[in-house]
């Protein structure tokens, strides 16, 4: 745990106090790293399963195994606790209107559980019920009946177990989920040649995936699908969509050299028109879907800068600026590159609907400063620890509601909100920043405040929102809301049954 620099906890303790340090590596990326060593790791993307007949049947099983991971010196076998013996798990692949089936099997030695985020399902048993504990030895089958209009894009899916998530999470156990859906019957979208990028940071030590707790950010790499700066070929001309995932607790801008990123969809919600961007910013837990299309051949870097330019509040959490990928373009410069789609697919603007109430919450945190002590460090809402056997918040099933989120501490939190994406209609109570899309994971700024509206449509039942710093969430930052069908009123506030306490926890 000790003696490989600063764990995650001084790392915390020391980000808010210091001004450099490791975080600070330049004003835009680290040109050492840059350099690379060794040959570029090949393109990896894992697995697919695709639904058939509507139906995607199919198990992931959890367990210990060795599986290629790449490091700065090569990709090397790894030990760690992954889906299906590979990093990341298999992309699973449906269409809107599929039932979702996985036989989920806990050959690990702790517990775990499953969350389809960012999937528009009910919250219940056997859906997306993170509650759900699955012991080691055990088996769960769940099932989730995706809508027929639900939204087309990129989600994931990923270990949900309180307290233990972050280091899960960390430790491999994500994977990539597309829905297929209206996006991808326009025309200009429908049949592109697709790549993943699912980014995530790793620190291995003997072999073995760190545990996130004792990782700190200036020892760990980011990867795209498991590998360290691999290569993507192209062709001049070619149009590709590329699937963003930031699977990390980290706070990624991504740039690709030379070439706008023409943003389609966030978080799988999609946007009213293409936009071109030249930087993107991923907050943990949320996804692009972009399309990119390169005219000249060459070699571009896929980039994540530095958040130093933001101020000194976005220093947490934000890693090593470096090269994620390298894109190799052949070919002979087409005559003309196939037009993009221009218009997408309309809004349903939350700006201008009644609103049936405003709710306010307010975000905290306590990080015993130089005590190494991880218990110490404790993150709030509305001055809660997370207690699963308490609902903190009810809402009558139909509703639409405004929710400000007030930030008083020095770093971004990112809100994350089971099963119904919202809208952002201001930062810091600057209306003129609204989005023109939904999302399901939004940044907070440090010492300011986000407002989202949002509609409780299709799905009783209890699900949880919270920081997508796992680390945060895991200790504390996250509480239940309940959905109820108005006729039948709310039900107890008070769980019974419910022994995830935050307090009697440990594992
Ligand atoms: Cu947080």
């Amino acid at each position: 745990m000790s003696g490989r620099g600063l764990s995650r906890r001084e790392l915390l303790a020391r980000s808010g106090a210091f001004a450099g340090g490791a975080l600070l590596l330049g004003s835009g990326w680290n040109p050492a790293r840059a350099l690379g060593q060794g040959a570029a790791p090949e393109w990896f993307e894992p697995p697919h399963v695709t639904s058939v007949g509507g139906v995607l049947s199919t198990q992931l099983r959890v367990a210990e195994g060795s599986v290629p991971i790449g490091t700065a010196a090569g990709t090397l076998p790894t030990r760690a606790v992954v889906y299906e013996n590979t990093y990341p798990g298999p992309t699973l692949d449906i269409h809107a209107g599929d039932t979702l089936k996985v036989d989920f099997i806990n050959r690990a030695p702790k517990q775990t559980n499953l969350h389809t985020h960012g999937l528009h399902v009910s919250p219940k048993k056997p859906s997306d019920d993170v509650l759900l504990m699955i012991d080691p030895g055990h088996s769960f089958h769940y099932r989730y009946d995706v809508p027929d209009d639900h939204p087309g894009g990129t989600l994931w899916y990923h270990a949900h177990r309180h307290m233990l998530t972050d280091n899960q999470v960390f430790g491999g156990m994500f994977g990539l989920l597309i829905v297929r859906g209206e996006l991808d019957r326009i025309e200009g979208i429908a049949g592109l040649p697709e790549r993943q990028f699912q980014f995530s940071q790793m620190e291995v030590v003997d072999g073995q995936v760190a545990d996130a707790s004792s990782s700190s950010l200036s020892d760990q790499v980011t990867l795209v699908n498991g590998r360290y700066q691999p290569t993507l070929q192209m062709t001049t001309g070619q149009t590709q969509r590329w699937r963003l995932s930031n699977t990390s607790s980290v706070f990624l801008r991504v740039e690709l050299q030379g070439h706008p990123l023409h943003v389609i969809a966030v978080d799988g919600n999609a946007l009213p028109q293409t936009e071109a961007h030249d930087l993107i910013e991923i907050a943990p837990g949320s996804r692009f879907d972009v399309l990119v299309q390169p005219e000249a051949a060459g070699t571009f870097e896929l980039r994540s800068l530095s958040w130093k330019s933001l101020g000194v509040f976005y220093e947490s959490m934000v890693p090593v600026p470096q090269v994620l990928a390298q894109i190799s373009v052949t070919g002979d410069p087409p005559t003309a590159p196939a037009p993009l789609p221009t218009t997408l697919l309309p809004l349903h603007d939350l700006r201008h609907v009644h609103v049936d109430r405003r709710r306010t919450f307010r975000l905290e945190e306590r990080e015993p400063r130089g005590t190494g002590d991880e218990a110490g460090f404790e993150y709030f809402i509305n001055g809660r620890l997370f207690d699963a056997s308490y609902i903190n918040t009810q809402v009558p099933l139909g509703a639409t509601e405004e929710w400000e989120f007030r930030n008083l501490t020095y770093e971004p939190h990112p809100l994350h909100i089971h099963v119904n994406p919202f809208q952002v209609v201001a930062i810091n109570g600057d209306r003129s920043r609204a989005e023109n899309h939904y999302r399901d994971t939004a940044l907070i700024p440090p010492f300011g405040s986000l407002t989202i509206r949002h509609r409780f449509l299709d799905y009783t039942g209890i699900f949880v929102m919270h920081c997508h710093i796992l680390f945060h969430e895991d200790h504390g930052m996250m509480e239940l809301i309940e959905v109820y069908d108005p006729k039948k009123g709310p039900g107890p506030r008070r769980l019974p049954g419910m022994a995830m306490d935050h307090d009697h926890m440990g594992m």
